[in-house]
């Protein structure tokens, strides 16, 4: 059923030299009944070096992918027992959103009321059977190319250009998710504001990008030595911000201490010159009316903190 094959562009082809690095770490899953047209349309992504799961009917595909959650790609039938195709893609919407995972019809009949069925029900495209190669993959790397973009822009609105960790926007969006669900649960949340000292001196005395490469050490010291799941971000400036859902309330101070320790015994070198450097931290524990008020809590302790001398810890 597939017709053959028409020239390609010279756009086209440098394109999918680009990308076929790519493919080698995107999964497909391909989901159909029918064995020979799995074979064959695994093999044309093979050929184009993507990894291939495949799945026999609806059903399937939803384990295959709940099992496989860096599958970002879904081809898939419409007429299968058990599940049919749009059956499945309505199904997979409920978890994962057309900007994190690509699911294309694939389907004989030239029916132009199932094209529009699978994307109204959440198929960010089709490809009627027989199609020409060309068109299989200009779709696939058209598709795919959205994804990437997707995954470019959010890197961009919630990373901290600089050092990486996350940025002012994302600690307030997840840091309200965070709050809500501490709240729900009833459980404390700690929040902590750490602002680097006389971190001017450091510019003014080895320069602006000393001054960088300190925040970068700064970032990743404060990401590693706190949990997976604690929200660690750089508010601006010298100025971070740290939030942990349920810490044990004897935990707390040695932590922040343990983490004020920490930067200070840090080793940072630029231009094979050591910049010594220690920070201060506000912390506040418990649960306020909003995540602001609970930052402005932990804002106070950190101007205390400073008072009294920096390099300190204040709850
Ligand atoms: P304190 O101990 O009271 O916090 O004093 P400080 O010098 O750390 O605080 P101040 O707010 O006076 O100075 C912060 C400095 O941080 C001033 C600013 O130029 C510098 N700064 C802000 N963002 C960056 C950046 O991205 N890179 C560099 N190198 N410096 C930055
Ligand atoms: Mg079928
Ligand atoms: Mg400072
Ligand atoms: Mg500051």
């Amino acid at each position: 059923y597939v017709v053959k094959d028409s020239v390609a562009s010279i756009d086209y082809m440098m394109d999918l030299v680009k990308r076929i690095e790519r493919n080698r770490s995107t999964t497909v899953l391909v989901v159909d009944d029918s064995s020979t047209v799995r074979k064959y349309v695994g093999d044309l992504l093979r050929s184009y070096r993507f990894q291939v799961l495949e799945a026999v009917d609806g059903r399937d595909g939803l384990r295959v992918l709940r099992e496989n959650p860096q599958v970002r790609l879904v081809i898939t039938d419409y007429h299968m027992p058990q599940m049919d195709g749009v059956d499945m893609v309505r199904e997979m919407r409920r978890s994962h959103g057309r900007d994190r995972l690509a699911i294309i019809g694939l389907s004989s009949g030239g029916d132009s009321a199932l094209s529009a069925k699978f994307i109204k029900y959440g198929a960010n495209d089709f490809i009627n059977r027989p199609f020409l190669r060309e068109e299989f993959f200009c779709r696939i790397t058209q598709n795919m190319r959205v994804l990437d973009m997707v995954d470019t822009l959010t890197e961009m609105a919630t990373k901290d250009a600089l050092t990486g960790i996350h940025n002012r926007r994302f600690f307030f969006e997840a840091g309200h998710t965070l709050y809500a669900s501490a709240a729900r649960d009833r459980l404390t949340l700690t929040v902590a504001m750490v602002d680097v000292d006389f971190f001017k001196r450091v510019n003014d005395t080895y320069g602006h990008d000393a001054g960088d490469t300190v925040l970068k050490a700064v970032a990743a010291e404060l990401r590693a030595s706190c949990r997976q799941t604690d929200l660690v971000a750089r508010l601006g400036g010298e100025e971070f911000a740290i939030a942990a859902v349920n810490m044990g309330q004897d935990d707390i101070e040695p932590f922040f201490n343990r983490l004020r320790q920490g930067l200070q015994d840090m080793v940072v070198e630029h231009d094979g010159v050591r910049i010594p450097i220690t920070a201060s931290f506000g912390v506040f524990s418990g649960l306020c009316d909003s995540l602001e008020e609970m930052l402005r809590q932990a804002d106070i302790g950190l101007y205390a903190a400073k008072e009294n001398g920096r390099n300190r810890v204040e709850l």
